[in-house]
């Protein structure tokens, strides 16, 4: 089993274990092969900015074969993991999130989708083949942004908004700017420290980008956050996906849409590992209200493009409401 080194508690976040541990069973479910899944997907994501996708298409394979890669990678010593790090932006993580102090019990590999990678920081690690890695995740990545422009179209229709490929085409573009993140989550067994309470993986934040698409192992630790701020804890699904609404599709849809405050919490018993695209548009885009809704409207928010959100929110901390920023007065 691997183990994180044991950290000094009080870096760490740890939460009051309220009624959130109760799993919930209201999670939206989107049914990608039935044709009315647009009116739902419309609902979750004003309701919500969250649910799960049933019949997605992405191949078991893709998935398994990644899956085998990343529990490869996490299950060997700390220091050849190293060999893959730091993460700047993009390599191997331990603890650390972002730049400025965040930190959670978990340990990842993030990557970026569009230029290239630098696989070669994998040649040296022991047992592993930078050219497999490279094809697991680009197998899994191009099925998965193919299921997330689907619906992502499917969310346009939703809203009636009659240009095509409105959100899809942002993700499509050869410079699309998205990121691919694998997360290990090992357990944390000393709960007595804990009296009662959780450790948190990865801290509340809502994500950045457009949408997210994350696949987990069967181990619970994700939450989301409702709208009243209570949490609740989503139970774990191998065989679906589920979906984040971003910050910048709140944008796009002027608000419609809510992006979804959410966290990991640590298991005492078992890992958790998490795959997550989180599909953004190329760098130069504006993020504007899409103009068909907003007829009647004023925009919510004031006009920036994506490369300016990405220089504040590197600035920013896990859990700063980033959007603030950009409001309208
Ligand atoms: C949250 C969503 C993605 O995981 C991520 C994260 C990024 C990072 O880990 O480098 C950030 C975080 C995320 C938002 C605020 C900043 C940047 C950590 C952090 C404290 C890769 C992303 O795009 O934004």
């Amino acid at each position: 089993m691997v183990v994180l080194s044991k950290p000094a508690m009080e870096q760490f976040c740890i939460v009051k274990n309220c009624k959130a541990p109760t799993l919930f069973s209201g999670v939206p479910l989107i049914d990608l092969s039935k044709p009315d899944s647009k009116h739902l997907l419309v609902k979750a994501c004003q309701e919500f900015g969250f649910f799960k996708v049933i019949n997605h298409g992405v191949p078991t394979e893709f998935i398994s074969k990644l899956e085998s890669e990343a529990i490869k990678f996490f299950s060997l010593p700390l220091s050849e993991k190293e060999k893959a790090g730091p993460p700047d932006p993009f390599g191997y993580g331990n603890k650390k999130i972002g730049r400025n102090g965040d930190i959670g019990w978990v340990e990842y590999i993030l990557l970026t989708t569009n230029s290239e990678f630098n696989y070669q920081r994998f040649e040296s690690i022991i047992g592993m083949s930078p050219e497999k890695l490279r094809g697991a995740v680009n197998d899994y990545i191009s099925s998965v942004k193919k299921m997330a422009c689907e619906i992502l179209e499917l969310m346009a229709e939703g809203l009636n908004i009659e240009e095509n490929n409105v959100f899809s085409k942002l993700l499509m573009d050869e410079q699309s700017d998205s990121v691919f993140r694998l997360n290990h989550y090992p357990p944390y067994p000393d709960l007595q420290e804990l009296n009662g309470r959780n450790l948190v993986g990865f801290g509340e934040h809502t994500d950045p980008q457009i949408i997210s698409v994350l696949r987990s192992n069967n181990t619970s630790g994700l939450q989301i956050q409702l709208k009243d701020g209570s949490w609740i804890s989503i139970p774990p699904d191998q065989t679906s996906f589920f979906v984040n609404v971003g910050d910048s599709m709140q944008v796009l849809t002027n608000g419609r849409f809510k992006s979804v405050k959410h966290r990991v919490l640590a298991n005492s018993i078992k890992s958790r590992l998490s795959m997550i695209y989180f599909g953004g548009p190329p760098l130069s885009e504006k993020i504007a209200p899409v103009p068909s809704l907003m007829e009647g409207e004023d925009s919510l928010y004031k006009e920036f493009t994506w490369f300016e959100y990405k220089n504040s929110l590197y600035k920013s901390r896990l859990s700063d409401n980033r959007l603030d920023t950009f409001g309208e007065m």
